[in-house]
C-alpha cells in the first residue's frame, strides 16, 4: 500500500487538497478511520465534478458531502483557508505524527509512540535507527525515494520485465500489476503484483515456494534489492530498474508488494487490489444491497439470516460484476 496519493487535477483542486489533508490528519493523528473515509469520499466525488464549485450549498448536492464539509467549503471559498487546518499545521503533535507516518513501516500507533518518546523528525529517527524494526529501517533509508511517485512509463517497463521473467520461471504463472497502474494512472505510489498458478487453489496445501521462487529469481537478476517481509503468500520489498545504455540517470528504489493468491480467489483479489479503495467500498455496499458479501477473497450469497453461503465460482472480474448485476467497469473507470 502506498502512502502518498497522487493529487487530483480538477477545477476544485483547492477543496480536494484540503479534504485529503484533513483525511490524513484524522487517520494518522486521531486514528478516526470513519472520518478519514468520509473526507476521502467527499474529495473523490468533488474531484469528478466538472464545474468550479461556488459555495457549500452547491457541494452539498454531491454524494458524500454533508453539512459539516459544506460549511468548511464555504469557509475555504470565502477566506482562502481553513482555521482548523491552520491549527493542525502549526500543532507540533499533529505535524510530527503526520510526518512520521510517511515512513513505510511506521503506522499511526508507532508514530504516536515515537512522538511521545521525543522522536519527531527524520534526524531524530536516524539517531535511534538501531531501535527501529527492519521494515522501518528500510523506510528511513529510502525515505526520499519512496516519497516520489513512479511515472507510468517506468511502471510499464517494470511490468514488461516482471511478466517476462515470470514466464521464464514457469509458463503457467499468471501475474497482474494491480493498483493505480491498472486503473491507468499517470503515476503510481508503488507496485502491487498479484500472482497465481493453476496448481494452487484454496483446496490445495499452501505453496509458499510458488511465491519464493519468483522473489528469488527477481533478486538474482538484481531487480529486487531488499526485503521487508516474506511470508507464505505476501512479500514486501524494494526493487530498482537497472539503467540501460541510453539512460542517463539511475532509477529510484521503489516499493514492491507481491501476493500469491489461490487460483479460485484470483479475480476477487485482482478486483480488490485494483481498487480504488473508494470504488471497492462502493462495490461492497452494492453487493450487500443485492444480498452478497464481497471481499478480497470471495463473493458469497447471504442467506435470509445474514449468514454467508459457499463462495461462488469466479473465473474473471466480469463474473463478479454479473453476479451483482453491476454494470461492468473497465479498470480505468474505477476511481470511485
Ligand atoms: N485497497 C483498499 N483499501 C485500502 C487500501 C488498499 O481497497 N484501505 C486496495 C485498493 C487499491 C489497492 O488496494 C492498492 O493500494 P494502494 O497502493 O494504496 O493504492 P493505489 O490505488 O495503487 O494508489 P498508489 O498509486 O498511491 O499506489
Ligand atoms: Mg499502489
Amino acid at each position: 500500500m502506498s502512502k502518498r496519493k497522487a493529487p487530483q487535477e480538477s477545477p476544485n483542486e483547492g477543496i480536494t487538497d484540503f479534504l485529503v489533508e484533513l483525511a490524513n490528519y484524522e487517520k494518522n493523528v486521531n486514528r478516526a478511520i470513519h472520518k478519514y473515509n468520509a473526507y476521502r469520499k467527499a474529495a473523490s466525488t468533488i474531484s469528478k465534478y466538472p464545474n468550479k464549485i461556488k459555495n457549500g450549498e452547491e457541494a452539498k448536492k454531491l454524494e458524500g458531502v454533508g453539512p459539516k464539509i459544506a460549511e468548511k467549503i464555504d469557509e475555504f471559498l470565502q477566506t482562502g483557508t481553513l482555521r482548523k487546518l491552520e491549527k493542525i499545521r502549526t500543532d507540533d503533535t499533529s505535524s510530527s505524527i503526520n510526518f512520521l507516518t510517511r515512513v513505510t513501516g511506521i503506522g499511526p500507533a508507532a508514530a504516536r509512540k515515537f512522538f511521545e518518546d521525543g522522536v519527531k523528525t527524520l534526524e531524530d529517527l536516524k539517531k535511534i535507527e538501531s531501535k527501529l524494526n527492519h521494515h522501518q529501517q528500510i523506510g528511513l533509508k529510502y525515505f526520499e525515494e519512496f516519497e516520489k511517485r513512479i511515472p507510468r512509463a517506468e511502471m510499464e517497463q517494470m511490468e514488461t520485465l516482471i511478466l517476462g521473467e515470470l514466464e521464464k520461471i514457469g509458463t503457467e504463472y499468471i501475474g497482474t500489476i494491480c493498483g493505480s497502474f491498472r486503473r491507468g494512472a499517470a503515476s503510481s505510489g508503488d507496485i502491487d503484483i498479484l500472482l497465481t498458478h493453476p496448481d494452487y487453489t484454496s483446496e490445495t496445501e499452501k505453496q509458499p515456494k510458488l511465491l519464493h521462487a519468483v522473489v528469488e529469481h527477481l533478486e538474482s537478476i538484481g531487480f529486487v534489492t531488499e526485503t521487508m517481509s516474506k511470508g507464505d503468500t505476501k512479500y514486501m520489498g524494494v526493487c530498482q530498474l537497472q539503467p540501460s545504455e541510453e539512460d542517463e540517470e539511475e532509477y529510484l528504489h521503489r516499493r514492491i508488494d507481491i501476493r500469491l493468491i489461490p487460483k479460485d480467489q484470483y479475480y476477487c483479489g485482482v478486483l480488490y487490489f485494483t481498487g480504488s479503495d473508494i470504488f471497492n467500498k462502493n462495490m461492497r455496499t452494492h453487493a450487500l444491497e443485492k444480498g452478497f458479501t464481497l471481499n478480497e477473497y470471495t463473493i458469497r450469497p447471504l442467506g435470509v439470516t445474514g449468514v454467508a453461503g459457499e463462495p461462488l465460482l469466479v473465473d474473471s472480474e466480469r463474473d463478479i460484476f454479473e453476479y451483482l448485476h453491476y454494470k461492468y467497469r473497465e479498470p480505468k473507470e474505477r476511481s470511485q
